[in-house]
């Protein structure tokens, strides 16, 4: 079954992609097996005391794959996932995989506003989520999801599970004629072109966006980067990052780390407290963070009394790394540090392992195929020429031509060829790699997390005090930015950070992008156009700029 609302590669590119061998032709759910029969009883998942071989997860795949069935789920319908670090949720993942629903992979920091949105859009059959976290129920609300449609589905991934709910714990028990369920399940013949998973996309505008991965594209993706880390039998990743993230999970991510046979180990905290006694314990060799993350493991390595030695590489990205801080990172954890330039649109850039040290400290590498065509253009769309910045667009093998079901911000975000406007502003060194300097989309990058200006814009907007609303980044030494509010309040009203803070938490606002400063102004600086001027304003609030008088 074939998905609507998906924009597919032109036939001619989607021919060159698989004559060139990128494009497989193979569902990434079939994979399993061909782990298992390569890898057999070698640990494949780590999870604290649980242990997945790769006979064991490719069993449990297949088991929790049936029962989902029976569930009533089929190809072509979409799940909403909200997954815990956890090895059930790398179950979760691949058995959605295996029989061709797709998981929409929602954040653990997404509430209502967010999960209600995406459960709409993509029309879930069903909702996978923890029991609860730091006190808050996620099956709870899970549950208030699924009465909103008809036969949806509530599968809990750990803990207590409610009545009408599904344990995926149970699920996931095999037995029986192990042989016989694989080659049901094979039977299916899930399509390769259709979307396997979808990514969720910091956005610029009011609403989320979500981007499908089609299994070709995402196997690769995984595949291609693996190779250019150097993934192999003795890689052992650790996951700290939210596993929904593109980073950890294919960017080489555990999915390349079991397609090379490697270790995935687990934990739900990326605290250097936590990861650090885990690194010690499994032997980790790589790991991926974001830059405020790794700001917090190079302080606490100075001090641990942790054995970090086994550290090969650490893979940064997500936001732009402080001058001088590779070195700092590469001394403190004893490794070598590889830099990270990617998205859950696609491309993604890497260092590479050979590169000399003043690239890999100070660029964010290539891409790593072949096939990705990239320019670098000025304000006209021209070719910016070389060594000039400007935004970088992009095509090729794993950046899909569309979001879902997204026609019009598609026609923004896409030029009519098929590239995608990354809103990044990059230069090209004369070696080929890329320096991203700044960027032109309208979001915050708070450690990594990417707040999309007008979403915040539109929910400050609800507010009764708030006549006029406009977001900025505000630059901050631990999270790289925070989500800055500038308003303009009706005649007689106030407002400070407690009122947002309880306004955007009772909406049921994702935590991250509550405003965290907040200033009051008379009026909002507008462009000749009559925009909202945001550079005058960032130079306004964030350096004390006078305001700039507004015209009469
Ligand atoms: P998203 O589209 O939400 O997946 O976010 C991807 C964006 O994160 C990129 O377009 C960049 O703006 C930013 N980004 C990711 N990695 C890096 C990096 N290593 N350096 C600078 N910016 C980055
Ligand atoms: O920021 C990102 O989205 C990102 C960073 C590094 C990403 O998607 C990736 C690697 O794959």
């Amino acid at each position: 079954m074939k998905r609507e609302g998906t924009v597919p590669w032109p036939k001619e590119d989607a021919r060159r992609y698989r004559d060139a061998g990128y494009w497989r032709g193979r569902p990434l759910g079939d994979y399993v097996w061909t782990w298992a029969e390569s890898y057999q009883d070698k640990i494949a998942v780590v999870d604290g005391e649980k242990r997945f071989s790769y006979r064991e997860l490719a069993e449990s795949v297949d088991a929790l794959a049936e029962r989902l069935l029976g569930l009533g789920l089929a190809d072509g319908d979409n799940a909403l996932a909200q997954l815990p670090n956890t090895a059930e949720s790398v179950v979760f993942f691949l058995a959605c995989l295996r029989i061709g629903v797709a998981p929409v992979l929602a954040l653990p920091a997404h509430r209502r506003h967010e999960l209600g949105y995406l459960a709409e859009l993509a029309e879930v059959r069903a909702i996978a989520v923890p029991d609860r976290v730091g006190g808050f129920s996620h099956q709870a609300l899970a549950a208030e999801l699924a009465a909103e449609a008809p036969g949806r589905r509530v599968l809990v991934l750990d803990g207590e599970v409610h009545s009408g709910h599904h344990a995926v714990r149970d699920l996931m028990v095999a037995g029986g004629d192990i042989a016989a369920r694989r080659a049901r399940l094979d039977a299916l013949r899930v399509r390769s072109d259709d979307v396997a998973l979808f990514l969720l996309s910091g956005g610029t505008t009011g609403a989320p966006k979500i981007i499908p991965r089609t299994h070709d594209d995402y196997e690769y993706n995984a595949r291609r980067s693996g190779e250019v880390c150097g993934f192999g039998e003795d890689t052992v990743f650790l996951v700290t990052l939210p596993v929904a993230h593109n980073f950890p999970l294919g960017s080489p991510g555990l999915l390349a780390t079991l397609m090379a046979g490697g270790r995935v180990v687990l934990t739900r905290s990326p605290r250097p407290e936590v990861a650090f006694a885990v690194i010690e314990r499994e032997r980790v060799t790589t790991s991926p963070l974001v830059v405020a993350i790794g700001l917090r493991w190079a302080e606490a390595a100075r001090t641990t009394g942790h054995d970090l030695s086994s550290l090969r590489t650490v893979q940064i990205g997500g936001s732009v790394l402080p001058a001088g801080f590779a070195v700092v990172l590469a001394e403190a954890l004893g490794c070598q540090v590889q830099q990270v330039y990617g998205m859950a649109e696609g491309l993604l850039n890497y260092t590479r392992l050979d590169d000399p040290p003043h690239v890999a400290a100070t660029t964010q590498g290539r891409p790593i195929s072949p096939a990705d065509e990239c320019r670098v253009v000025d304000d006209e769309g021209a070719d910016a020429g070389p060594g000039r910045a400007g935004e970088l667009l992009t095509r090729g093998p794993y950046t899909p031509r569309g979001y879902y079901r997204a026609p019009e911000h598609n026609a923004r975000a896409f030029t009519p060829d098929g590239w995608y406007r990354t809103g990044d502003i990059v230069e090209l060194t004369p070696g080929g790699d890329f320096v991203v300097l700044s960027r032109i989309k309208d979001l915050v990058n708070r450690g990594g997390e990417k707040v999309s200006a007008p979403e915040v814009e539109d929910l400050a907007l609800e507010l009764p005090a708030v006549r006029r609303a406009a977001v900025i980044p505000i630059p901050d030494p631990d999270l790289g930015e925070r989500v800055g509010l500038c308003v303009v309040l009706h005649p007689g009203h106030s407002l400070d950070l407690h009122q947002i803070r309880a306004a955007f938490a009772a909406r049921g606002v994702a935590r991250y992008k509550i405003p965290e400063r907040l200033a009051v102004l008379a009026e909002l600086p507008l462009t000749a156009v009559g925009k909202v001027d945001k550079k005058q304003l960032r130079r306004q609030v964030v350096e004390g700029a006078p305001a700039v008088p507004v015209e009469a």
